[in-house]
């Protein structure tokens, strides 16, 4: 089918529908893009897609970003997302825009891939002023940083989960897993506005808090991330595979080589030793396959960056040694990298 005309295809269609579908929805479409409360999803994968999903389920309004006219074509073809949680399937209907709209945006939800988000937010810079609120939701930790300097003006959260999804289809999430998920500021302008802007994103069906401190829920996330992700890409092996001889061994090295950064930057993990709330995630989630190892069969490019990568770089400003890390790395670059050719 060729190009939509305009930037926006909320436009409900008559369809038949065997799943429930959010009426409440179809007011939706009505509403101009640059209504207030809506919520512009940036980088509609497994977690943008999630929390559309449950926004849209929540009554609140929602705007997919789309980067190519090819990508809003394909909610032209289909303008549903659907979600599949506790053997359910859920219809709802959100806006789309594309990047290089002149809408302003007030309300930024950054869910892409962490070597994806530069990218994608600068291509929406000219729509985000001093009034916009950014949420960066994703793993690894750099790019939340990044965002803020980009914007200091601006309010940015950051945000850090343990829902498990994924993708069946572009529209169409799986809530395989329920976990938690913390929000929390990141400057000094989302600390003076304090959680009343992220209230639409903490009333969802998802078990979510407000955190003062998320700089540590980040670095609790990244440090679990750093011990089981990388080691499950390189071995090809489910996350509870690392709690058995010779991955426990590569486990502990890799734990004991965060806590030392860590501790040089005064940043507090677990009560506990790393290694242990490592294997007790291993354990909890023995059967799953790490995000980086579907992404490695997926012959997707991996985060590695700002996982690993992320504890090298400031290993290496503050001059500690950090050669598992390092190696591990490596070896994650280079199976993206064979795959690549
Ligand atoms: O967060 C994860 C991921 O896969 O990215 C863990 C905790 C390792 C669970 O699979």
């Amino acid at each position: 089918m060729g190009s939509i005309v305009g930037d926006s295809n909320a436009v409900s269609q008559p369809i038949s529908l065997t799943s429930w579908i959010d009426s409440g929805l179809l007011l939706k479409t009505t509403m101009t893009s640059s209504d207030s409360q809506s919520w512009h999803i940036l980088g509609a994968g497994a977690v943008g897609s999630l929390w559309a999903n449950y926004l849209l389920r929540n009554k609140q309004p929602v705007c997919i970003l789309c980067r190519s006219p090819e990508q809003l074509d394909a909610f032209w073809d289909n303008p549903f997302l659907t979600l599949v949680v506790d053997g359910q399937r859920y219809k709802s209907q959100p806006k789309t825009e594309l990047f290089s709209s002149n809408q302003p945006i007030h309300k930024l939800l950054v869910t892409t891939k962490s070597y994806d988000t530069l990218e994608a937010i600068q291509s929406v810079a000219h729509r985000i002023d001093r009034s916009t609120q950014i949420v960066v939701l994703q793993n690894g930790m750099g790019n939340q940083q990044s965002v803020a300097e980009l914007f200091p003006n601006s309010a940015v959260y950051a945000g850090t989960t343990t829902e498990g999804a994924y993708r069946t289809g572009p529209h169409q999430v799986v809530h395989a897993g329920r976990g938690k998920t913390w929000f929390g500021p990141f400057n000094k302008a989302a600390n003076d506005q304090g959680g009343e802007p992220l209230q639409a994103l903490l009333d969802l069906d998802l078990v979510s808090d407000y955190e003062d401190s998320i700089h540590t829920r980040l670095w609790q996330k990244l440090a679990i991330n750093c011990a089981i992700n990388g080691l499950t890409a390189i071995h090809d092996c489910r996350n509870g595979k690392l709690l058995e001889s010779p991955y426990l061994e590569e486990m502990i090295q890799l734990c004991d080589e965060v806590e030392l950064v860590a501790a040089k930057l005064n940043q507090p993990l677990f009560p506990h030793p790393l290694i242990d709330a490592a294997k007790g995630v291993a354990k909890a989630t023995g059967e799953n396959l790490s995000s980086m190892l579907q992404d490695v069969r997926h012959q997707r490019q991996t985060e590695i960056s700002s996982i690993n990568g992320f504890l090298c770089r400031q290993a290496e400003q503050l001059s500690i040694p950090v050669p598992h890390n390092q190696q591990l790395t490596e070896r994650v670059l280079k199976l993206s990298a064979e795959q690549d050719q």
